[in-house]
């Protein structure tokens, strides 16, 4: 547990921050306990409602002067964010694989995911580009300028602790908004240390303090964020049924919701696939992290001329992996992140087999030395029928589903056809069955790749997926728009006041 002290985490933590200062905090205590050992790490004070106000009257008046930094000012901000997060990699990277479950290279991967977006945010703070428009009076000019909005409110799940939430503030805050983060009550004190990393930045250089606000607790605390007028974008990350209540209750009062939400990611393993490929990458979508990303490979649909030796790679595959500690590199597979988690992946494996799933690769809970946590279990494989109700359900676990098709069209409509829409993959070296899957008439996944799996996706794309899935998109491309209003501007120098449609309206 070296890497507790460079992170400032105590036994006892405030949960409450404005940024520079954390803040007194007045909930219940929270204990994080690790997936990996079961052992208490260390104890965070939750938010009240009180708590909640300060931060939001602090921001308030953060967003008044930080909307008048110009927008690179902000990015040498986030650039020196990101240099303090190459700093501590490797302390936040192990507290990330040993709070969240992860193993330690996806852990050290999430920290390089947060220097890679602070790098792209800084690149963006001279970017912020609005298009000019031909007037059609004369000697008037037509333009728009991207203006901040405010308080963004984030709301982050477990399974990327700390990636997710730097997604959305460091995008935010270039900008020119501040930020209340949210953190998932299961890792608090991950949310704690970037805290902990990211005010000696914001304090050396005299940002407002307020522009990165925390209050972590319970799902009151998202409820507070979601309903509240003064928050015009809420970002939320994690279950669909935690996004239809936030996207409800911002929608009631007409804000912004941006939502990522569950998947149900599938692979389309063709006749024409690199059978290598396609099995180390549908092996790493599976289990990597436990199949507790939301990229996760749930299903693989695969041609029927190669199903069987699919199989049989896979099985082969399956025996080589250590299921263990994931500070342990010899290990591939960690923890889920409780026992909530386990026992939902138990009832998935007791609903998939009572619909006539087979599993060929059995699951099952480990015990004995290294497993006292009680939260390790065994990656499994089912055969199964699209249309069983459990292939539709997104399982925070590591359960993968075989299917069997004969045309691409009959793929499609499998991958397709669940409520989730997040990412696809087809493994083909065919060109017209790669075009056709990323055509109109193929994939209906917001993110959709050839000859890699679902999972790992890059920063420097727009991130989110279509349907329960959510519809928003955070992180690369022009994601930023989200997070800005849009004004239209239109100046007359002429001596007339000329009217758009050509109306005449004298007086
Ligand atoms: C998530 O699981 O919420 O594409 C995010 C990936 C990661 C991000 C996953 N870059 O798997």
């Amino acid at each position: 547990m070296d890497f507790l002290a460079p992170l400032k985490i105590e036994a006892l933590n405030s949960g409450v921050s404005t940024g520079i200062s954390s803040l007194p905090a007045h909930g219940e205590i929270i204990e994080s306990y690790s997936p990996v050992n079961g052992k208490l790490i260390a104890t965070v004070k939750s938010g009240d409602k009180s708590d909640y106000e300060t931060v939001i009257a602090k921001a308030q008046a953060a967003f008044t002067e930080w909307r008048t930094w110009p927008a690179p000012r902000r990015g040498e901000i986030v650039r020196q964010i990101g240099e303090a997060l190459r700093t501590y990699k490797e302390p936040l990277g192990k507290l990330v694989s040993y709070e969240m479950g992860k193993s330690l290279q996806e852990g050290y991967g999430e920290v390089q995911e947060m220097i890679d977006i602070c790098d792209f945010a800084v690149g963006l703070s001279r970017q912020l580009y609005g298009l000019s428009m031909h007037s059609e009076r004369p000697a008037h000019r037509m333009y728009e300028q991207w203006h901040p909005l405010g308080i963004v409110g984030i709301i982050s799940a477990f399974n990327f602790p700390v990636a997710v939430w730097s997604w959305n503030s460091m995008l935010a805050w270039i900008c020119g908004n501040v930020c209340i983060w949210k953190p998932s009550e299961k890792t608090p004190l991950c949310a704690v240390a970037c805290h902990h990393i990211i005010s000696e930045v914001l304090k050396r250089n005299n940002v407002p303090d307020g522009i990165n606000g925390m209050v972590i607790g319970g799902r009151e605390v998202g409820e507070w964020l979601s309903a509240d007028a003064r928050i015009p974008l809420v970002s939320a990350t994690g279950s669909t049924r935690m996004g239809k209540a936030v996207g409800a209750t911002v929608g009631a009062r007409l804000g912004r919701a941006l939502l990522e939400l569950g998947g149900n990611n599938a692979i389309i393993i063709s006749k024409y696939a690199d059978l290598d490929i396609a099995i180390r990458g549908a092996v790493f979508g599976a289990v990597g992290t436990a199949g507790q990303r939301c990229t996760t490979t749930r299903r693989l649909i695969i041609h029927e001329e190669v199903y069987d030796s699919i199989k049989d790679k896979l099985l082969a595959a399956y025996k080589q992996l250590r299921i263990g500690n994931p500070l342990d590199e010899n290990n591939h597979v960690g923890p889920l992140i409780d026992k909530g988690a386990v026992s939902g992946y138990q009832k998935a494996l007791e609903a998939c087999k009572k619909e006539g799933g087979r599993f060929i690769v059995e699951g099952g809970v480990l015990d004995g030395n290294g497993y006292e946590s009680g939260c390790y279990v065994k990656p499994c494989i089912a055969e199964v029928e699209p249309h069983f109700k459990i292939v539709e359900q997104e399982t925070f676990a590591p359960i993968l589903y075989l299917m069997k098709y004969t045309t691409l069209d009959e793929a499609i409509a499998i991958q397709n056809g669940v409520p989730q829409g997040l990412s696809s993959s087809i493994m083909t070296l065919n060109l017209r069955e790669a075009e056709q899957f990323l055509s109109a008439m193929g994939s209906d996944c917001g993110i959709a790749n050839v000859n890699i799996g679902t999972s790992g996706a890059e920063i420097g794309g727009a991130f989110g997926g279509e349907k329960e899935t959510g519809g928003g998109r955070e992180s690369g491309s022009d994601a930023w728009k989200a997070y800005m209003r849009r004004q239209t501007n239109t100046i007359n120098y002429s001596t007339q006041l000329p009217l758009a449609q050509g109306i005449k309206f004298h007086v």
